[in-house]
């Protein structure tokens, strides 16, 4: 547990929100990168960012529905472009056909619904005159490289990160999250293409100067010095994470359709039913969930997205019981299964739905009552004779101390069921 934040890991559900000028070209937020745009040729989308649907009202409501506690939303991303009113660039929202700052509305939203309030902020920023260019692409050589960087002072750009990060901290009341992305040093061959990491960014001053501003806040972990949290991308742990053979406080983060931006033609969505295994599995394992969605360049979430934060909504609305200050549990669940635990209450929930019998390993006499918790149904607890058992006339087989619970033969029509124990 975050010492200075218990209502981090109690939350277990966030919202991330991936929002700025690549929601026009809307194939990917790294799309200035991976198609090469210059700064002048994706400066027509910052002339066309009108986002005359801008409610964060919206946003934070259909967060509150999902069942989600906080929200993340792009301060800045990798391409520069600053959704708020900054003293020390022109390049944001303010000068565009918005014409206004983004983040006031943005964080007065999430308080008004009672959500804790998110600032991402890109440490990578390829408007920045002075942000250097990182080592050589396959197409360029080296001596490219360092003329292309010819006059970019990164002391400049740390000064500007810095600066930036101190507004976003001193003018907008209390923030309770930061998600600085990313450091790519140490992750080997940095010879080849750079590796930015703690020396570029100052990491320790910056930080400290975050304390200083934001007492209460939580930080992650991609300054490449320790935060509050660790952020697997786009992938589930195994286990319970971590560090030096101590628990470490993690959150996912994860994407609907594996873009974070706006990402029209990719219909790559996952199923409500997979998101919601995917935040179960995270708890499980003492892990918080921070789901994506990438609102269109009008600054609405676009009915794709708002379904799968509907579906979600639906099954916490009768299961965030087993998610909320829940996590791993000292017995292991059986296969296709998960669990939960909070306190003397077991979750189990199930991916796959057995016929009649579902047998809980190390849990006989264990457990004082049972039911499903979608509509608080009794499931008996059964009591196999062991006779039986020996001649495999009863679902037996089963090793000595295992509690078996007799399951209606209809599969209760939630995305996964749960057994409150
Ligand atoms: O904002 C979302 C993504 O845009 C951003 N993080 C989430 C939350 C992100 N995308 N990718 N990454 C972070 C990691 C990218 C790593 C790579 Fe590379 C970019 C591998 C190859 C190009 C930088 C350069 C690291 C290695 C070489």
């Amino acid at each position: 547990m975050i010492q200075h934040a218990p209502w981090f890991e109690e939350a277990r559900l966030g919202m991330f929100v991936h929002w700025g000028l690549y929601a026009l070209p809307a194939r990917h937020e790294w799309v200035m990168n991976r198609e090469e745009l210059s700064v002048e040729a994706y400066g027509q989308y910052f002339r066309r960012f009108d986002p005359d649907l801008y409610d964060p009202c919206e946003w934070a409501r259909a967060a509150r529905y999902a069942g989600m506690k906080y929200v993340v939303l792009t301060t800045k991303h990798h391409d520069g472009f600053c959704l708020w009113d900054s003293a020390l660039t022109e390049y944001k929202a303010t000068n565009t056909p918005a014409g206004r700052d983004l983040i006031t509305p943005y964080v007065e939203a999430l308080r008004a619904e009672g959500l804790k309030v998110g600032f991402y902020h890109s440490l990578v920023d390829w408007h920045h005159p002075h942000f250097t260019i990182d080592g050589v692409h396959p197409q360029r050589n080296a001596a490219d490289v360092e003329s292309m960087n010819s006059g970019r002072d990164m002391a400049r750009y740390r000064e500007y990160l810095h600066g930036q990060v101190r507004e976003l901290l001193s003018n907008y009341g209390t923030i309770d999250y930061l998600f600085f992305d990313f450091s790519y040093a140490g992750l080997g061959q940095e010879e080849f293409w750079g590796g930015k990491g703690r020396k570029d960014w100052d990491s320790e001053a910056l930080l400290a100067m975050v304390r200083e501003l934001q007492p209460g806040i939580i930080v992650n972990d991609r300054l490449d010095i320790p935060g509050d949290f660790i952020t697997p991308e786009q992938y589930q742990p195994a286990g319970p994470m971590m560090l030096d053979g101590v628990p470490v406080t993690w959150e996912a983060c994860q994407t609907l359709n594996g873009s974070w931006g706006y990402d029209r033609d990719n219909l790559d969505y996952k199923s409500v039913d997979m998101l919601i295994r995917m935040l179960v599995d995270g708890v499980s394992k003492g892990g918080n969930l921070l789901l994506n969605v990438g609102p269109t360049g009008r600054g609405n979430i676009d009915p794709r997205a708002l379904a799968s934060l509907h579906g979600i909504g639906e099954w916490m609305k009768l299961h965030s019981r087993a998610i909320y200050g829940a996590g791993p549990s000292q017995f292991t669940a059986p296969p296709d299964a998960r669990y939960t635990q909070r306190g003397d209450r077991l979750y189990v929930h199930l991916f796959a739905w057995p016929f009649e019998y579902v047998h809980l390993p190390g849990l006989a006499g264990k457990v004082e009552y049972a039911q499903l918790l979608n509509d608080a149904s009794e499931v008996f607890l059964r009591e196999l004779d062991p006779q039986q058992q020996a001649m495999n006339m009863t679902p037996g087989g089963q090793p000595p101390g295992t509690l078996t619970i007799k399951l209606p033969v209809q599969r209760p029509d939630v995305a996964v069921p749960v057994l409150e124990l």
